[in-house]
């Protein structure tokens, strides 16, 4: 490594620590940024999980020439997910935006778009749509579907990273704060990372693989955006694409999971603890059966009810299931 680099890292101690922000993190290999000063990091214990968006706590192994992340320092927010045992896995750091990308093809599933955005909610943040390949045939039956989520309050941008139609309107969006692109595979996380950073050279180096002649995106990645008119255009973080999301559980709240047209009706409901599942003089339902609230919404709602359950289930109770 370059030691002159080292030296000019901003708040670089006697001993070598500095501060600095994890901009890619592909398993322990990352890169962190301290200034404009970016370089390659490694944690130094086993316990430290690390992912993107983090800002960490650098020290300079002069000796071995390495530079090592002996401390997360505390997250403003935290996407994280649920895994196949139930336990929380981080996702990424101090975002406060996710903004779930999809497109008329590959076919969305609307129900791990769902998802994305109650684990949003579940986090703090703000979700988000964007619509992507515009140029492709509209879909008539998406549009409503996705219409429920705009009255359900979540911003929507239609836009296409081939054409160029809506990236104003996605770059004003994504103005502030610090977003995440996430969705499944091949709907143009990646293309739109791209097409609104025009002179940025999207890195395809060993953080990056390509894979049967194209390029898919295997480790979260962050960039800056630039306002056209001056000034920053906010952060964007690209992440790989997915088959299927599960919001970590011990985030959600209990009784909308993160729902907010089931949040802003619960209040209604006869029963404090009403589930919204078959419930006496429950006002979710009420507004199902009056076509108020959209009837795919709620039977995602409850089919993410039935995969908390069963998380809950796989995770056993407390450190019981510890050997
Ligand atoms: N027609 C059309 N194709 C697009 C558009 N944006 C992206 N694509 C194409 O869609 C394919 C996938 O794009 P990527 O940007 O790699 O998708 P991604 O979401 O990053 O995929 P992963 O990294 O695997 O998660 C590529 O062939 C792109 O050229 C668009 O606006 N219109
Ligand atoms: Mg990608
Ligand atoms: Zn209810």
């Amino acid at each position: 490594m370059d030691g002159a680099i080292l030296q000019g890292m901003t708040g670089s101690s006697e001993d070598g620590r500095f501060e600095a922000e994890v901009i890619a993190a592909y398993g322990r290999h990352l890169l962190v940024r301290n200034g404009e000063h970016e370089v390659r990091a490694r944690p130094s214990g086993r316990r430290l999980s690390i992912v993107c968006g983090d800002r960490v706590l650098c020290e300079t192994d002069r000796k071995h020439d390495e530079v090592l992340i002996v401390e997360v320092l505390p997250r403003r927010t935290l996407l994280a997910r649920a895994n196949m045992r139930g336990d929380s896995e981080p996702v990424v750091a101090n975002i406060t935006r996710l903004v779930v990308v999809l497109a008329p093809l590959p076919r969305p599933d609307l129900f791990v778009v769902d998802r994305y955005l109650c684990a949003a909610t579940a986090a703090g943040i703000t979700g988000a749509l964007a619509v992507n390949k515009s140029d492709l045939e509209d879909d008539a039956g998406l549009r409503e579907e996705l219409d429920a989520l705009t009255a359900a309050g979540y911003e929507r941008v239609r836009c296409s990273a081939k054409g160029g139609q809506g990236l104003a309107e996605l770059r004003a969006m994504l103005a502030t704060g610090v977003s995440v692109l996430v969705g499944q595979s091949g709907v143009g996380k990646s293309s739109l990372v791209r097409a609104l950073l025009p002179d940025e050279v999207i890195a395809t180096g060993d953080l990056m693989r390509e894979e049967e002649g194209r390029h898919t995106t295997t480790a979260s990645r962050a960039y800056r955006l630039v306002n056209p008119a001056g000034g920053s255009g906010g952060t964007l973080i690209d992440s790989p694409g997915v088959r299927d999301f599960a919001p970590a559980i011990d985030q959600l709240d209990e009784k909308t999971l993160g729902f907010p047209e089931i949040a802003a009706r619960a209040g209604g409901c006869r029963f404090h603890d009403c589930k919204h599942l078959q419930e006496p003089s429950c006002a979710v339902i009420a507004a199902v059966e009056a076509n108020e609230m959209s009837a795919r919404r709620y039977e995602s709602y409850r089919r993410l009810r039935r995969l908390y359950s069963d998380l809950v289930e796989a995770r056993g109770p407390g450190q019981r299931k510890k050997r």
